[in-house]
């Protein structure tokens, strides 16, 4: 197998496509927060295809690590080993499978051991864009009032000391602050995460903690700032050793962090850029003046049916999102809950019929070769499910509608917490947002609703009750036949 490294492109197998540009002569205009798989088998991917057209040179990527944790310290090896090179499989679901190096990526910074180097490429002319990748909880935000959290340890570090930044709007903020103080144009933060209004929960996340630092600072930034709304989308699986083990022989590279998706990708992009953009509508990002009514069939159709297909699957001893769709019954509630519980609430995007978009969701859940396990969808649900099915729920609570679906979903998830799938097998749930005392709210019914992920989930005793119940029959009954007798209790047709 052929390591992965400048020198080595020329000599790669003809089955890999290389880009036609020269690195050499590219920019990093964008600084992106948070190099995660998604980010590469994403932005990075749009932006190598628009590279590769002469004219957008000083659109390339430099990427900033910003958590010092084993997956960055991994990335730390790696990036520089290939510079910053790494090849990406697409797996189409017919079958199809192609292999290219991306190379859009041209630096990478690790922010814990030097800020100060971060800093001064944010604050760099030649920066013109700040994007960022930091998951649904990392926006800090409060799920009862969606307003950024002050009080939190991380936040409180920052205020204390502007100057060495630790999370990305602490970044962001003294960033902005420099360029301010040198009369540079400030940068676009551009949030590309599933968030609804990412652009305005960013704004309101940078705004406050700039307000808490300077409120002249604050007002220059909400004058001279802007924060795009963007949707994202492409199934980018975790990839653990075996995975990468897979493709490196597939496609004959050896890359030490390769990166794997579907073939389906979607960027839907507000247009308001205050220090110029790259123009992804050449590779297929529409750019659009309101990213909202995308925005929400994304977050509630996709990632919401992911969540409702990944709790009951991880606990009935499915492995893979794919294992879920295909299994009659969970197939049948996602479809259902996208037909009978979103889709009536939601207005559709001009150009995306929702019910051909939950098709599309389907079949893309259903593609045979992408791999994405439950695990990664079921990880930090006490951040995503405010996200992805509080809206939706609370639609359902104010219309009369059938809660069933969404109750027995946040009745597994309530399971998942304790680790154990119906037939014994143990896991860890992967919570980052919930502390030590939030799990342990989790461990009796007269606590579990008072955790933080319930706060936006409007839940009055008759509901409570209802989410107990299933819960404890699935205790005792197991999860499909809960969501068996759950389904026979509908009407047939969805
Ligand atoms: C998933 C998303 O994390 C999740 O729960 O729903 O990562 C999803 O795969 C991406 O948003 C697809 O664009």
């Amino acid at each position: 197998m052929i390591a992965l490294n400048p020198e080595t492109l020329s000599t790669l197998p003809a089955s890999v496509e290389v880009f036609p540009y020269d690195r050499a002569s590219l920019k990093a205009g964008i600084v992106h927060l948070s190099v995660g798989n998604f980010h590469r088998a994403h932005q990075c991917w749009y932006i190598d295809r628009l590279l590769s057209q002469p004219g957008n040179e000083s659109w390339a990527f430099c990427g900033v690590g910003l958590i010092d944790d084993a997956t960055e310290r991994l990335k730390l090896e790696a990036f520089p080993a290939q510079d910053n090179l790494y090849t990406l499989t697409r797996y189409a679901p017919d079958g199809t499978t192609r292999h290219q190096v991306i190379g859009s990526m041209l630096d990478y910074l690790f922010a814990p051991a030097d800020p100060q180097a971060v800093l001064a490429r944010m604050a760099d002319p030649e920066t013109r864009i700040v994007s960022m990748t930091i998951t649904e909880g990392g926006y800090n935000q409060d799920h009862a009032t969606g307003s950024y959290r002050l009080e939190t340890p991380l936040t409180q570090r920052e205020l204390a000391a502007p100057t060495r930044p630790e999370s990305a709007f602490g970044y962001i903020v003294e960033a902005l602050r420099l360029r301010r103080e040198a009369g540079i144009a400030p940068f676009t933060v551009m949030s590309c995460d599933n968030l609804r209004d990412n652009g305005v929960v960013t704004q309101r996340s940078v705004v406050s903690h700039a307000r808490a630092l300077d409120p002249a600072l604050a007002t220059w930034i909400e004058e001279n700032v802007s924060f795009p709304s963007s949707m994202v989308d492409r199934i980018t699986p975790a990839v653990l050793k075996e995975d990468a083990d897979r493709v490196n022989m597939e496609c004959g590279v050896h890359d030490r962090l390769p990166v794997i998706s579907e073939e389906f990708a979607q960027w839907v992009i507000e247009d308001r850029f205050v220090n110029g953009r790259p123009a992804l509508e050449k590779v297929g990002a529409q750019i659009v003046p309101d990213v909202h009514p995308y925005e929400l069939a994304k977050v509630r159709m996709l990632n919401a049916s992911h969540s409702m297909l990944a709790y009951p699957g991880q606990l009935s001893g499915l492995e893979t999102v794919r294992d879920a769709i295909i299994d009659p019954q969970i197939g049948k509630l996602v479809e259902r809950f996208m037909s009978l519980d979103v889709i009536p609430h939601l207005s559709a995007p001009q150009d995306m019929p929702l019910p051909a978009y939950r098709d599309l969701v389907i079949a893309r859940f259903s593609n045979p070769n992408v791999g994405d396990r439950l695990a990664r969808i079921t990880g930090d649900g006490g951040s995503k499910l405010p996200v992805f099915l509080a809206p939706s729920w609370n639609k359902l609570v104010e219309s009369g509608g059938t809660l069933d679906r969404v109750a027995f979903v946040l009745a597994c998830f309530i399971r998942y917490l304790g680790g154990r799938t119906d037939q014994g097998t143990g896991f860890t749930p992967f919570e980052p947002a919930l502390s030590e005392a939030q799990r342990k709210l989790a461990e009796s019914w007269d606590t579990v609703f008072t955790m933080t992920v319930f706060e936006s989930f409007t839940l009055d005793d008759t509901h409570r009750r209802m989410i107990r119940e299933m819960a404890e029959s699935m205790e005792q009954r197991g999860t499909e036949a809960v969501l068996a007798e759950l389904l026979a209790a509908e009407p047939a047709s969805a």
